[in-house]
């Protein structure tokens, strides 16, 4: 509660003369002591995002961009670089024959394949190639770089915790000495390794990030469908899946949840909020999100974002398949997490 504290002369003079030492009454705060954020709910069409992604790659010339990304800066944080308060996201596209050079840092960063076959990325040690709709994960610290050795143009949304190291002032980043790392690893090892619920006999669980590179959408799709057709659907949610990181049964970064929904069409959910920051991205399917209110139309491709505490529901107009990302492990590892269904 903030009280308005009677404003005598004494008092203005008082709160006036102590700014200069850095100091600031609290019974005048004005900031919100309310849940939510600044950030608005916001889409991003495929039909309007994909032609500049193209024009883009006329414009930039890969030796002149670290990566090809366009950040999804939400209306409320321009110029800030994030989609919400705790969340990168980036549009990345890569043309054959190209090469976005190895480079570690210390945000973590997640990867939705949206278009395009032929491209890879390699982190610590192992390539995988990257297939629409599989999920990949880039932990904190790890060599990456990426590559497109097919025929045609590679468009992956990037996910990053960025905003957290930034909170922390503890962003740090090197390139590696050569364009590409060296693979020490079989592409598949880390599939083999840790993706059949099977472990490494000397295995020891960590609280870092998934040990598995490469999450397929073929399983994931067919996880889903089984759901869909076995068990009650979630009022709000639908059939919904978390990825989860098989050595501590958590998530896949300390930061950052992921998951893969799917509406079957004619669902109509619930509403629901939380204090998660959620980013989605539809993989498949049309329907309508209303977001705070806002109602948004979305297709194959459209990102859109729900930020804290703004309440959300779905409505299916065909089977849709949505994959989205949140600050959800960083909030309950604080306590902070709340959600509820409305
Ligand atoms: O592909 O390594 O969108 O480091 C932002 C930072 C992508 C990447 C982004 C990055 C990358
Ligand atoms: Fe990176």
């Amino acid at each position: 509660m903030s009280h308005a504290a009677t404003q005598t002369p004494e008092l203005l003079a008082f709160s006036k003369d102590i700014r200069s030492l850095e100091l600031s009454p609290l019974w005048e705060r004005t900031v919100s002591q309310k849940p939510g954020t600044p950030c608005e709910p916001h889409i991003w069409r495929w039909a309007d995002v994909e032609p500049l992604l193209l024009k883009a790659c006329d414009l930039i010339d890969k030796k002149d961009a670290e990566r090809r990304v366009l950040m999804l800066e939400n209306p409320a944080l321009r110029g800030q670089s994030f989609v919400a308060q705790t969340l990168f996201t980036g549009l990345q596209i890569i043309l054959p024959g190209e090469v976005a050079a190895a480079h570690r840092h210390t945000p973590n960063a997640l990867r939705f394949v949206m278009k395009g076959e032929g491209a890879y990325t390699s982190v610590a040690g192992e390539r995988a190639m990257m297939h629409p709709g599989d999920f990949i994960v880039t932990p904190n610290w790890s060599w990456h770089d990426h590559g497109n050795i097919g025929k045609e143009p590679v468009v992956w949304m990037d996910g990053l915790d960025s905003a957290f190291t930034r909170f922390f002032g503890a962003t740090f980043r090197e390139d590696y000495p050569s364009e590409t790392q060296p693979l020490y690893l079989a592409e598949g090892s880390s599939a083999a390794a840790y993706g059949s619920a099977l472990l490494p006999v000397d295995f020891k669980p960590a609280d870092g990030a998934s040990p598995i590179l490469r999450y397929p959408y073929e399983r994931t799709r067919e996880a889903l469908e089984h759901l869909v057709r076995n068990q009650p659907l979630h009022a709000s949610h639908g059939a919904k899946l978390r990825y989860a990181n098989p050595a501590n049964g958590k998530y896949p970064f300390p930061t950052m949840a992921a998951f893969m929904q799917l509406l079957p069409k004619g669902f109509a959910g619930r509403p629901w909020r939380s204090t998660e920051n959620t980013v989605f991205n539809v993989a498949e399917g049309r329907g309508v999100a209303t977001i705070l209110g806002k109602t948004f139309d979305f297709g194959p491709h459209d990102i859109f974002v729900a930020p804290s505490w703004c309440d959300y529901a779905f409505v299916a107009q065909e089977d849709c398949v949505i994959f989205s990302y949140t600050d959800r492990p960083a909030q309950e590892a604080t306590g902070f997490l709340r959600e509820e269904q409305l």
